[in-house]
C-alpha cells in the first residue's frame, strides 16, 4: 500500500474513540454457547451480566441470542427476538453501546429499533439476504466476519490452499457484494472468523498474518476469546483437557498481541484482562508513533 501511512482508528462512526483497541463484551443469551451458554438466558440474569461487562470497560457489548458454535441448531426468529430485545433496550437506555450479534436482518432490524448501534453478522451477510439492505439503510457499523456455511456443516469447509491468501480473497468480496447493496465502505469493521470453518492451525495463521487484512483498508475486529484452538494450544491438541473458563489469561494475551498488530477491537469474555491487554498494546506502540490501527 505504498510507503505512506494511513491511520484508520478511531474512525468507525458510531462507535466508542479511544487511544487504543477497543474491547467488545460478549453476552450471549442461549442456551448452548460453548462458553457462556445457559448462564445468561434469564432476562434480568443478562441485563445484569451486560451492566457488568459495561462496568467492567467493556466499550461495546455484544448480544446474541443464537450460538454458532459448530454443530448449533438454528433457533426460531421469535425465540431469538425474544431473547435479546429486552437485553438489548434495557442496556441501551442504560446508555451501554450495544452490539446485536445475528445472522437474521429481521432481528438486527428490531435490534436496531430497540437501540443497539452495531450489527454484529458472523454470516459477513451470506445467510440473510435481507442483511445488506437493512444495513445499507440503516448506516451503522456492520462487522463483516469470514464465515463459508451455516455452523452445522461449516467444519466440512475448513479446507484452504494458503489460508491467509483465500480469507483476504473471500472477504474482498463480500466488500464487494456489500458496498453493492449500498452499504457504505465507512460502515464495515472485517474479522477473519476464528473458528468458523478454521481449523486451530488456519486460526493461528490468520492471527499471524492480521496485517495483511488489515491491508483490506478495514478496521479489523478479532474473535479468539475462550475458542478451542486456545484450548488446543494449552492444552497441547488437547482442547477438551483446558476447560473455556480456563483459556481467559491466553486469550488476554491474544488480545495484546491482536491490538499490538493493529485490531481496531477485540471481542472477548472476560473484559479487564483484555482492557488491560489492549492497554499494554497501546502502550508499546506509543513509542513508535502509532497507538492507534495504522494501515501500511
Ligand atoms: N465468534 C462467536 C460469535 N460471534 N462475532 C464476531 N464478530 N467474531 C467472532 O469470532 C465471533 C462472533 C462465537 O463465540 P461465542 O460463543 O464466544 O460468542
Amino acid at each position: 500500500m505504498g510507503a505512506a501511512l494511513r491511520v484508520s482508528a478511531g474512525a468507525v462512526a458510531g462507535l466508542p474513540q479511544r487511544d487504543r483497541c477497543l474491547v467488545m463484551g460478549i453476552l450471549n443469551v442461549t442456551p448452548d454457547s460453548f462458553s457462556d451458554g445457559g448462564s445468561y438466558l434469564d432476562v434480568p440474569r443478562a441485563i445484569e451480566q451486560g451492566l457488568a461487562l459495561a462496568a467492567d470497560g467493556a466499550d461495546i457489548v455484544d448480544i446474541g441470542g443464537e450460538s454458532t458454535r459448530p454443530g448449533a441448531r438454528p433457533v426460531p426468529l421469535d425465540e431469538e427476538l425474544s431473547r435479546v430485545l429486552p437485553v438489548v433496550r434495557e442496556l441501551a437506555r442504560a446508555g451501554v453501546t450495544v452490539g446485536i450479534d445475528t445472522m437474521h436482518a429481521a432481528v438486527a432490524r428490531a435490534a436496531l429499533d430497540a437501540g443497539a448501534a452495531l450489527v454484529n453478522d458472523v454470516s459477513g451477510g451470506l445467510a440473510d439476504p435481507l442483511m445488506a439492505p437493512t444495513v445499507a439503510a440503516a448506516g451503522v457499523p456492520y462487522v463483516v466476519t469470514h464465515w463459508r456455511a451455516p455452523s452445522s456443516e461449516m467444519n466440512l469447509h475448513a479446507v484452504y490452499g494458503d489460508v491467509v491468501a483465500d480469507v483476504v480473497a473471500e472477504l474482498r468480496l463480500r466488500v464487494e457484494e456489500l458496498t453493492a447493496c449500498g452499504v457504505d465502505e465507512r460502515q464495515i469493521v472485517l474479522d477473519p472468523g476464528l473458528g468458523f470453518a478454521k481449523r486451530p492451525a488456519h486460526d493461528w495463521t490468520l492471527l499471524a498474518h492480521l496485517g495483511e487484512l488489515r491491508n483490506l483498508g478495514f478496521p479489523v475486529l478479532v474473535g479468539a476469546s475462550r475458542k478451542s484452538f486456545i484450548g488446543a494450544m494449552l492444552g497441547g491438541g488437547d482442547a477438551a483437557g483446558v476447560p473455556p473458563a480456563a483459556r481467559d489469561a491466553a486469550s488476554a494475551a491474544v488480545s495484546a498481541l491482536a491490538a499490538a498488530g493493529g485490531a481496531h477491537c477485540v471481542r472477548v469474555h472476560d473484559v479487564p484482562a483484555s482492557l488491560d491487554a489492549v492497554r499494554v498494546a497501546a502502550a508499546w506502540n506509543a513509542p513508535l508513533g502509532r497507538p492507534l490501527v495504522v494501515l501500511e
